[in-house]
């Protein structure tokens, strides 16, 4: 049985991307919801009402599992929806929260995400709850999503963007940086030159990928497959659904997917 994905739209693609280097022999449908993107301004009762939808699409599909791939609906919608369903599920701010746990050595953990998760305050809760000697500082960078759908990832006015953004964030000192929205990872190298060499960026989507490795493990879920080591990209299946433009969808996944 396949893993299902979703997220609003391409983004939860770099989620896939880890899936497929750290769990090559399992399948994967993966639903990215072009035609309501994006997720990240909305309400929760919309993200909620949205990943319920898309969950009964998956279910659909006889998925052993589930990934919320997108960050603004982990934080919003997976506390209501892990109660409703019965496969086992799992998103991708927990594990980037442990992660930057473990990463801190000044307890100063800043966290960059859409403006609903900033608002979500998961992000910063979670953290919080699980050392209370943690400050956290969010900051929702909303222009980042358009400018890597735009291709733009290493260009001046992107850097310039970032700076702005990330000024405050980094005055405070921290010493860890979690890229809580799924397109941020597409953007690594020039948020490492704002963020300079002492700052470690913590990427979820590829710590999404180890916590599900051992969520299958624990379950004994894994497909055993025929996973042959040379061909580490092609044993997996992989089917992709988009809600509407499928075609720029095959463009931005081209420039994702390995
Ligand atoms: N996938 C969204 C997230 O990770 O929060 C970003 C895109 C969006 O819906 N704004």
């Amino acid at each position: 049985a396949p893993i299902g994905v979703f997220d609003s739209g391409v983004g939860g693609l770099t989620v896939v991307r880890e899936l497929m280097r750290n769990l090559p022999q399992e399948n994967i449908v993966y639903f990215g919801d072009t035609a309501r993107v994006p997720y990240g301004n909305k309400s929760k009762e919309t993200v909620l009402r949205y990943s319920r939808q898309i969950i009964r699409f998956l279910e659909t599909k006889d998925v052993k599992a589930i990934v919320v791939a997108c960050n603004t609906a982990s934080a919003l919608a997976m506390d209501t929806i892990e109660k409703e369903i019965n496969i086992p599920i799992i998103g991708v701010v927990i594990p980037g929260v442990h992660t930057a746990l473990r990463t801190t050595r000044n307890n100063r953990i800043g966290v960059i995400a859409t403006d609903s998760t900033i608002k979500s305050n998961l992000y910063q809760t979670l953290l919080r709850s699980n050392n209370s000697e943690i400050t956290v500082f969010g900051k929702a960078c909303p222009l980042f999503v358009p400018l890597v759908e735009e291709g733009w990832t290493k260009d001046r006015i992107t850097y310039e963007i970032a700076c702005r953004y990330l000024d405050d964030v980094l005055d405070k000192d921290i010493d860890t940086l979690i890229m809580g929205c799924t397109h941020y990872p597409l953007m690594r190298s020039l948020l490492k030159k704002v963020v300079g060499d002492d700052v470690t960026l913590v990427n979820p989507a590829y710590e999404t990928s180890v916590a599900l490795k051992k969520l299958l493990e624990d379950l004994n879920l894994q497909n055993p497959g025929d996973f042959v080591k040379e061909k580490k990209f092609q044993c997996g299946r992989y089917r992709f659904f988009a809600s509407d433009a499928v075609e720029r969808f095959n463009t931005f996944a081209d420039t994702v997917l390995p």
